[in-house]
């Protein structure tokens, strides 16, 4: 396992980087295809602009020479299920011979199956589990990330999820958000008590595990397999008491409403959102919610409902790409897939797609003040990759790039051999 105090500062000068449109902001403008240096210092971006114009104060610093490599922000994964026991390849070959993901879920299958595995395992075993899964999507420059309790749904479960992406990001030096979604399924003990369930949730796991440090989000799986609006809405008054943000798996199986309430409540992210209504973008572009796109999701179960991105382009909501890693729709573990997968399915443009795996998923975190964007004054997190131009980054499928990271100020992997 990747431990950051065991990887090299990355204070210095970082010269002959190309800035990714849109993805930088310099201190001093970078004329037309001029190289730009970023300055680190002490973990922190101090500066960026023409390696011709770098001030004197900076000039004794080591120099790393990129020699026109392209930089990016670190990348940002702001809708995973990272933390689970067991898989679920039994339900991808049950789909594969016609099942939908509706009838595996009624038929006991479904995120019950993981909520069984889940609860089996400890603590220790399902580090053990998420560690590999986060390795892979650290080695593709994702620097932060989302990840969603819901597999536990009960109150020591849940925390056994939460305690685990913590101490993942404090093993793996990576900034991680919990979200707490215990309104993710009905636990089969429950069985027919959801009001009683969505009571629960409201009451007592969610001020308990707030209480602990545990919680930086609250999401509700609101759906007709799920939880209904008026329990969503119980659910986000709970979390408002708490002072805790929302956001919303909306509209991926069926138009409930769920963006439009979520956007009255603030929520940093409607996520799915294949059914989102006009109504919803108009209430979502009010708030600033960010309509956060899943194409393994859409992928993986086939779907054919296409989210309504014109609609939401012509709107100015702003797109984020998530991997929504999770073992049943999505068993995903590459952003620059997700990338991909969202220009060729879902047609956004490059700029779009690398935006909303960075300065957009970053805002759906409540992270854009320090993530998403390389600039002065944020942590140092930028990846250098080896590509003649942007688009090459959501163009190769699967290619899993050599590329040199850096990390909360530290250099955590150097394939391109930048900084030796
Ligand atoms: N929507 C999803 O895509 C995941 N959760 C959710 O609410 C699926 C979770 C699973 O099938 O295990
Ligand atoms: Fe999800």
């Amino acid at each position: 396992m990747e431990s950051l105090h065991a990887h090299p500062s990355a204070d210095g000068v970082w010269q002959g980087l190309r800035l990714a449109e849109g993805l930088a902001v310099p201190d001093v403008a970078l004329p037309e295809g001029a190289l730009a240096s970023v300055v680190v210092r002490q973990g922190q971006v101090r500066w960026v602009g023409p390696d011709a114009a770098l001030p004197a104060a900076f000039a004794a610093l080591p120099r790393w020479q990129a020699g026109g490599l392209l930089a990016t922000p670190g990348l940002v994964d702001c809708h995973t299920h990272l933390v689970y026991g067991g898989q679920r390849a039994h339900e991808f070959a049950l789909r594969l011979a016609g099942a939908s993901y509706e009838e595996v879920a009624r038929a006991g299958g479904g995120i019950v199956s993981s909520v069984r595995a889940t609860r089996a395992a400890s603590e220790d075993e399902l580090f053990a589990l998420a560690a590999p899964r986060l390795q892979a999507l650290l080695d593709e420059g994702v620097c932060a990330i989302e990840i969603k309790s819901g597999y536990g749904l009960a109150l020591e479960h849940e925390r056994k999820q939460l305690r685990v992406a913590r101490r993942l990001g404090e093993a793996f030096g990576v900034t991680v958000r919990t979200t707490f979604l215990g309104a993710h399924a009905l636990p089969p003990e429950y069985a027919g008590r959801d009001q009683d369930y969505t009571d629960l949730v409201c009451h007592e796991m969610l001020p308990a595990l707030a209480a602990e440090g545990l919680v930086d989000a609250v999401d509700v799986f609101c759906e007709r397999i799920a939880f209904t609006l008026a329990q969503t809405e119980q659910v986000f008054q709970a979390a408002r008491r708490l002072g805790l943000p929302v956001k919303l798996h909306a509209e991926q199986l069926s138009d409930m409403g769920g963006s439009a309430l979520a956007a009255r409540y603030g929520a940093l992210s409607c996520d799915h959102i294949e059914h989102l209504s006009q109504e919803g973008i108009a209430a979502m572009q009010r708030a600033g919610t960010v309509a956060v796109l899943l194409p393994g999701a859409y992928y993986t179960l086939r779907d054919t409902q296409l989210p309504p991105i014109p609609a939401l382009r012509a709107a100015g909501v702003p797109m984020a790409v998530s991997t929504d890693h999770n073992p049943g729709t999505s068993p995903a573990l590459s952003l620059l897939l997700m990338a991909n997968m969202a220009c060729t399915l879902f047609r956004l443009t490059v700029p779009e797609a690398l935006a909303g795996i960075t300065t957009h998923a970053a805002r759906a975190l409540g992270l854009q003040a320090t993530h998403g964007l390389i600039a002065a004054g944020r942590p140092a997190n930028l990846v250098l990759w080896p590509v003649a131009e942007a688009a090459e980054l959501a163009y190769w499928l699967g290619q899993k790039p050599a590329c040199t990271i850096v990390r909360q100020g530290r250099v955590v992997r150097d394939a391109l051999g930048v900084h030796g």
